[in-house]
């Protein structure tokens, strides 16, 4: 599914379109009828799982302006791997918004880190 922001070109050319329709492959740990959960390719935490919208938005201020409802499902789906994976409640749930806070992917995704202490302020 996407939202009437996309463009069709920033869907065809979107990994992680791409890991939602199944077009590349990713560990995926949990999935809901509107997001997915997999395990990010270059881990910083023991876990550390990417929760995404199956819509494509390009940041999560886009995903609260054209699904509201969504936003929640990807902190309740965060939530749900934290469980899952044994966290004890102890997890950062982070998103990156523009290219000079460390976005590099520009479909929305809410980073879930745990496993280890989490120091602040964050790099
Ligand atoms: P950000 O810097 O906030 O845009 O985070 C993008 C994250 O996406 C980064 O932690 C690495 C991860 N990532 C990039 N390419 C892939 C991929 O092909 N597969 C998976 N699973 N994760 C990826």
């Amino acid at each position: 599914m996407s939202s009437s922001s996309d463009t069709a070109a920033a869907v065809a050319d979107c990994l992680f379109c791409k890991i939602v329709s199944g077009e590349v492959p990713a560990t995926v740990v949990h999935r809901t009828a509107t997001t997915l959960a997999f395990r990010d390719v270059n881990p910083q935490a023991p876990t550390h799982v990417l929760v995404v919208p199956q819509s494509h938005f390009a940041n999560a201020a886009e995903v609260a302006a054209g699904e509201p409802r969504t936003v929640a499902d990807l902190v309740s789906t965060a939530a749900a791997v934290a469980d899952a994976e044994g966290l004890g409640g102890d997890y950062r749930l982070v998103f990156n918004t523009g290219a000079g806070a460390g976005q590099t992917v520009f479909h929305t995704h809410l980073h879930l880190l745990g496993g280890r202490p989490l120091s602040w302020p964050p790099g």
